[in-house]
């Protein structure tokens, strides 16, 4: 299998986050969780490193605001010229706001801080200086990884590990950055920038296995009925993203009908997964999608310190499996996942079904 995988993520390495009740804590998505995956990876007879080529800002500006991503181009170095605390340690910062852009309809400040508070959703989200590069190099990696599946059959490179599926290894991770705001550790859309160039091929349906709601996702194809958008996750009455991914967000407008979410309860096991995870493969093999773009995150583990699932090791290669019945070209694009022992193993048991 092809694993897309830039170096690039690795000086975005914010030093903290912070945590409900102002608590910093050390910044769980880490480039230590690339390694883990690399390491188990490389232990495999099936895996092929490849660094991605540059796509250009243009697919990723079919998806995202302009004025928000230069807003992610500028904003550390700006932040560094702004504070002279900041320039005697920069190592010790990140960049945050205190203040968001609470339901009214905002405009747009001119400002910095004022800038952040719009475009960035909650504490989690740091910007440091390789922030920007970072999330550039993430979103080429979901885009090789498009490319890669859609010539499946024509102009594939004779090798031997060639298949129908390829995976993007991509840090940061991406389906809470919606079009023009960043949150959950998200800056670009790394799934959806993907999915979007599939879909000038063929209808396209996105499969979000991420223990957290895919609100970026959501928002980004909501009104849309070329993409299919499926969320399987921990209920938002008691888990982040908290004000969306409901059972009753369905779509709008031309895309009525195109979105579902499947809200699990805290605690949920094996069993109570599988059975939301066959709903949603049902409706992926009646919408006769031509691609398939997986947000993989393995925060759904037993022993995850963000979430509240259980699924096991071998859960995952159960689900592995059943997503590949559906026989669909597939892009499968990381997102979170933060018990870091188990990470690589994890991802290898999910992979290891795949062609
Ligand atoms: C990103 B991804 C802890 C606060 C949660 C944000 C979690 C982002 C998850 N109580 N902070 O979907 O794995
Ligand atoms: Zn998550």
């Amino acid at each position: 299998m092809k694993i897309f995988y830039s170096e690039e993520h690795r000086k975005h390495d914010p030093p903290f986050e912070v945590f409900d009740g102002g608590k910093r804590v050390p910044y769980y998505e880490n480039p230590e969780r690339m390694d883990r995956i690399s390491a188990a990876l490389k232990k495999t007879d099936w895996a092929e490193f490849t660094e991605p080529k540059d796509f250009g800002l243009d697919p990723i500006l079919a998806v995202h605001d302009k004025n928000y991503i230069n807003f992610l181009a500028s904003a550390w170095s700006e932040w560094l010229a702004s504070d002279p605390e900041v320039a005697a340690s920069p190592g010790q910062n990140a960049f945050l706001p205190a203040t968001f852009a609470l339901r009214r309809k905002p405009r747009l400040p001119s400002t910095l801080l004022g800038k952040a508070g719009y475009y960035i959703m909650d504490l989690s989200a740091c910007i440091v200086e390789a922030t920007y590069k970072a999330a550039l190099a993430s979103a080429n990696c979901a885009l090789n990884a498009a490319e890669f599946i859609s010539s499946s059959t024509v102009n594939r490179p004779q090798s031997p590990l060639a298949g129908s599926s390829a995976f993007a290894l991509c840090r940061p991770p991406g389906h809470h950055a919606g079009k023009d705001y960043a949150g959950g550790y998200c800056f670009i859309n790394n799934a959806s920038v993907a999915a979007n160039w599939l879909s000038s091929k063929g209808k396209v349906a996105l499969l979000d296995i991420d223990y957290h709601a895919g609100n970026g996702t959501q928002d980004i194809f909501y009104e849309r009925d070329d993409v299919l958008t499926i969320s399987i996750h921990g209920d938002p009455d008691y888990e982040y993203p908290y004000y969306i991914g409901f059972a009753d967000e369905t779509g709008a407008g031309a895309g009525f009908g195109f979105h579902k979410n499947f809200p699990l309860p805290t605690g949920t096991t094996y069993t109570g997964y599988l059975s939301a995870l066959d709903e949603a493969l049902a409706m992926i093999k009646n919408f006769a999608p031509k691609h398939l773009v997986l947000s993989a995150g393995m925060d759904t583990f037993d022993g995850d310190p963000l979430g509240k699932f259980h699924v096991t090791q071998n859960g995952f290669g159960e689900i592995g499996k059943r997503i590949t019945e559906l026989n669909l070209p597939s892009a499968i694009i990381m997102e979170g996942g933060y018990a870091n022992e188990a990470l690589g193993d994890n991802m290898v048991k999910l992979l290891g079904n795949f062609k």
